[in-house]
């Protein structure tokens, strides 16, 4: 099955364009003496393990997809990377129908793009991979090799800066749209890419849209980072009114009632894709 067939599969299910993002920051989990019920006991100290475990329970129903980004997990060293080995093992397990997003932002040259194909793919179980597209298409040729597998490309960035490069115009268009174009029409032969653009702006969604056709979009920038949803969905959903995966990493995992944060955002979601 590929990426976009399983995706396909689990937003019908749990109805839901949701993707929760695993991003366990090790220091958030040990302040703040909350208690998060871990089975029938509860923890005050949590491993990130046990902080994901908590969390994919309680919205597995609510989600089209988990996002994991490894900065959170190679930050600590082996016992994150462990962590994050562990997490994908367990939503394999127990949750095979929900793709699993590594937010990894890869891209070198191709033969070494093979050893984080073997990491992403092989090793953790990855569904999908974020890359950077700055060394061209044949460089991150392994990865748009796996046929199976979903490659997400940075097209435009949620953050402030994102001008800086993905802006500036190239005989007059800006860079991410050619990034957009390319991505489409030259790299996207197996029909597995899709491309990040952020919440954080609906102006340059709209563009990309009309660019890429019904491709998805990895949009993160919800929640935390202030994106207005309505906004986004409007730029970002295709001719099916779907499309989009929204990501909400901190607004979800980290707030007071992460199963109602999730179910909120899901709604609202379909409330305004049904208007
Ligand atoms: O443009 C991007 N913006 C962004 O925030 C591309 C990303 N991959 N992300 C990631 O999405 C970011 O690194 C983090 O993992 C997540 C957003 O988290 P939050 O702002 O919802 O907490």
């Amino acid at each position: 099955m590929t990426f976009q067939e399983k995706l396909d599969k689990i937003i019908k299910k749990n109805k839901s364009l949701v993707c929760v993002g695993l991003d366990s920051d090790i220091s958030k989990l040990s302040s703040g003496g909350r208690d998060f019920p871990v089975g029938n006991t509860t923890e005050q100290y949590l491993s990130q393990l046990s902080f994901n475990k908590y969390i994919i329970e309680e919205t597995h129903d609510l989600v089209c997809s988990y996002k994991l980004n490894t900065a959170f997990y190679e930050s600590i060293g082996h016992e994150g990377v462990n962590a994050l080995k562990d997490t994908c093992d367990y939503l394999v397990k127990k949750y095979p129908e929900i793709p699993i997003i590594i937010d990894a932002k890869r891209g070198d040259i191709g033969n070494t793009n093979n050893g984080y194909v073997q990491f992403i793919f092989n090793y953790l179980g990855g569904d999908a991979v974020t890359v950077h597209p700055y060394l061209g298409e044949e460089a991150i040729r392994p990865f748009l090799d796996t046929k199976d597998k979903g490659v997400i490309v940075l097209c435009k960035t949620s953050n402030k800066g994102s001008d800086e490069f993905q802006n500036l115009k190239v005989d007059g268009t800006p860079l991410y749209q050619i990034v957009a174009k390319n991505v489409a029409k030259k790299w996207n032969k197996n029909k597995n890419c899709m491309l990040v653009v952020g919440a954080t702006y609906p102006e340059e969604l709209k563009e990309v849209r009309k660019i890429v056709g019904d491709m998805t979009l990895l949009i993160p920038g919800i929640g935390a980072q202030g994106g207005d949803l309505e906004a986004t969905l409007k730029a970002g959903l295709n001719s099916k009114k779907q499309g989009v995966i929204i990501n909400s990493s901190r607004g979800i995992i980290f707030s007071a009632n992460p199963r109602n944060e999730a179910m909120k955002l899901r709604n609202s979601i379909n409330k305004i894709i049904g208007e």
